[in-house]
């Protein structure tokens, strides 16, 4: 077992569950908070795909791992590795039942397992189940809500991370690709599996692309100077990844996009197996941004770029920006759209005492 594992599983080991934050059988993930040495934890189960070809790992001599696809089945693959079966009923044709199947680190890891130690209450916050939003991001808004929100974040730190891969050598050995041109750092860029990846299984495939340059805490910050850049890093990205991956998956198989908002404010893409529907709300509208999309709309926002478009996203109200204005803000904007309230029946629960319904419930 190697020094990292070890902690790993001692931290793991150590876990004392407190409450089931959110469960999910789409995506088949659960995400339970507790205590490691009294400080919160937040560990976070997600059952893996199945196995149905063979991953190996290239080593080259600069040290970089890639990994290979081969297409062949090994004891692991799908039905191979069924060890016991149990009808549950069947119907004329139809047979169903329960299976157990072989498992193995290498080859059909059970789950893949994330841990938050310690969390801080705004990592809890974002992963508990809560009731969401949609609002449109003015400029203005912007400004006035959002900006500062970053600002603090930025100055808080949650980008340890970040500068561990790109200065101190984190996950150096799971990088998939490093562009550092001693002439020119800023326009410098890394790709790795993102945290949400086994790194297993080709059809869940999800890199995250990050970028040197610490000027962009968002797509807010881009502007049209930055369009070429951000054109040509999405061709690399496209010419790079079906390359590292075998061809096994081509470049217009790649689902390319960023976050708006984002849970970390440090400008990066990510790049996702198009067949993969995406973990949570990970690639839905209203929180995912076609890259291709970002940069295209670079061609007519003028010279402030995204300073100056209104942004329509999801926002849940466990986010911190939701009480810091952006509550008002959509109350505010279906106001004055004409948008009529919900009856008062159907609100009591969620609103403010005193609002008189707008719409008249019809009473048999
Ligand atoms: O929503 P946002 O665009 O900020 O997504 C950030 C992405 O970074 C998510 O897909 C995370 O799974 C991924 N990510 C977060 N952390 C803390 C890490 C990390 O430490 N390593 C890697 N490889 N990915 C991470």
């Amino acid at each position: 077992m190697s020094q990292s594992d070890a902690k790993f599983n001692s931290l793991v080991s150590k876990f004392r569950f407190e409450r089931v934050l959110n469960s999910n059988p789409q995506t088949k993930t659960v995400s339970l908070l507790g205590l490691i040495d009294g400080q919160p934890a937040i560990i976070t189960l997600e059952k893996t795909h199945f196995s149905f070809d063979e991953n190996e790992v290239h080593h080259s001599p600069d040290g970089r791992s890639t990994p290979v696809l081969y297409q062949r089945e090994n004891e692991y693959s799908c039905i191979n590795a069924l060890q016991e079966l149990k009808q549950l009923a069947s119907n004329d044709i139809y047979y169903w039942g329960l299976a157990i199947l072989r498992q193995n680190m290498e080859h059909n890891p059970t789950a893949r397992l994330n841990l938050i130690w310690p969390a801080t209450p705004v990592h809890v916050r974002k992963f508990e189940s809560q009731q969401l939003h949609l609002v449109r991001e003015t400029p203005k808004t912007y400004l006035q809500i959002v900006k500062p929100y970053i600002d603090e974040m930025y100055e808080a730190g949650r980008l340890k991370w970040v500068d561990n891969i790109l200065r101190e050598g984190a996950e150096a050995d799971r990088v998939v690709y490093k562009d550092f041109p001693e002439d020119n750092k800023r326009d410098g860029f890394v790709i790795l599996p993102d945290m949400k990846w086994d790194g297993v299984n080709l059809d869940a495939l999800y890199l995250v692309a990050i970028v040197y340059r610490n000027d962009l805490k968002s797509i807010r910050d881009l502007r049209s100077q930055d369009r070429d850049w951000l054109k040509s890093l999405n061709n690399k990205i496209r010419s790079i990844v079906p390359a590292c991956y075998n061809y096994a998956l081509r470049a217009d198989e790649l689902r390319i996009f960023v976050h708006y908002q984002p849970s970390y404010y440090h400008f990066h893409i990510h790049i996702v197996n198009i067949k993969h529907p995406g973990l949570n709300d990970g690639i839905a509208a209203g929180k995912a941004i076609l890259l291709d999309d970002v940069i295209e709309s670079l061609n007519h926002l003028g010279p402030k770029g995204f300073m100056n478009k209104t942004i329509t996203y999801v926002i849940g109200e466990n986010h911190d920006l939701w009480e810091r204005g952006l509550r008002h803000v959509v109350a505010k904007q279906l106001e004055q759209d004409g948008i009529p309230k919900a009856p008062k029946a159907v609100r009591e629960f969620s609103e403010e005492e005193g609002d008189e319904p707008v719409l008249q419930v019809s009473k048999k």
